[in-house]
């Protein structure tokens, strides 16, 4: 069936079948050692960590989105299951000045968001797709999703979020992309961006 044109973004395609895309190997997961973080500017000046079987018990919501890759595929009405942003901000609050936040996966990999980006409807720390766990190369345990930006903001093998007082790039922030990338307005490249989209 054809994809209604009004929820495609400019210059995507839906491609044949459901491509796997990321920098590097899949990570083991540990469930012993695996820990998720909240760091840099909380309103306690406190880390907060959160243990495998303390993350798995978090109450769960259900999110459908489309998924919008830069390389200009789309895949169109996934089921996400996961845990809120607003259940992380509500254990570990930020220090009100807080407007961006780094999410941070295993081996160094990380995405800038802002916060207002951290906080709307359809972002997700999500752990199931389609009714089944994630598997491990679409990112298990924990991804998150941010479906109205661009995917590399859709950090896989989330290890922590880290508030920030000022803006800063992330991985392919820093490598030419753009720091909001709102496929909507086919925010690609970091040259595309207007004074105020990224850091000074
Ligand atoms: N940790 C991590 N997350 C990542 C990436 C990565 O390299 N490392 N690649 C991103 C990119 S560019 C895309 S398009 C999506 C792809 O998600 P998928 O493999 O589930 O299609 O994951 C994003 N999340
Ligand atoms: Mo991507």
């Amino acid at each position: 069936m054809p994809v209604e044109q009004s929820r495609l973004p400019p210059g995507q395609y839906v491609p044949r079948g459901r491509p796997v895309i990321h920098y590097g190997r899949v990570p083991a997961f540990k469930p012993e050692s695996w820990d998720f973080r909240v760091f840099g500017a909380t309103a306690s000046g406190e880390e907060h960590c959160v243990t495998w079987p303390e993350f798995e018990r978090l109450p769960r919501t259900t999110v459908l989105a489309d998924f919008h890759c830069v390389t200009k595929w789309s895949i169109m009405g996934n089921e996400w299951c996961g845990v809120s942003p607003a259940a992380i901000i509500a254990a570990a609050p930020p220090d009100p000045g807080v407007r961006h936040v780094m999410i941070w996966a295993e081996y160094g990999y990380g995405a800038n968001i802002r916060m207002s980006d951290f906080t709307a409807d359809g972002t997700l720390f999500a752990m199931e797709l389609d009714g089944s766990p994630l598997s491990a190369e679409r990112g298990f345990p924990v991804r998150l999703v941010v479906p109205h930006l661009y995917a590399w903001k859709s950090v896989k093998w989330v290890r922590a979020v880290e508030y920030l007082l000022e803006d800063r790039r992330g991985f392919w922030e820093e490598r030419g992309y753009h720091n909001v990338a709102d496929p909507w307005r086919e925010q690609r490249y970091s040259y595309q961006e207007e004074p105020g989209e990224g850091p000074p």
